[in-house]
């Protein structure tokens, strides 16, 4: 499970970002592809999946999408949310993985 901390949407508040790689949203649909959830801070208590503001789900059963999660400046200064899927195929290679660069910082 990947997470991270920081202030996505520029307002000066840590927000945090959670991958649940093993996970889908609606456990009743099958194999899980993973998904990320996005929640801005500040935020207290507990947070259902179905509340949270921004979610990322991967495209493919077995994706793993959210197994690491890091953010950072873009190249134009602002922030970008990085997401892999470490078993989404890329050009004919099994599990090759990719890593999602999501630009975050107009919400
Ligand atoms: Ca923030």
């Amino acid at each position: 499970m990947g997470l991270a901390a920081g202030d996505l949407d520029g307002d000066g508040v840590v927000d945090l970002a959670a991958g649940a790689p093993g996970e889908r949203e609606n456990p009743e649909e099958g194999a899980p592809p993973g998904w990320v959830g996005v929640l801005y801070g500040p935020a207290r208590g507990r947070h259902a999946a179905a509340e949270l503001p921004l979610r990322l789900v991967a495209s493919a059963d077995g994706d793993a999408l959210g197994i690491a999660l890091a953010i950072a400046p873009g190249l134009d200064g602002l922030p970008v949310l990085a997401a892999a899927a470490y078993r989404v195929p890329v050009e004919g290679f099994d599990d090759a993985g990719v890593v999602y660069l999501v630009p975050l910082g107009l919400r």
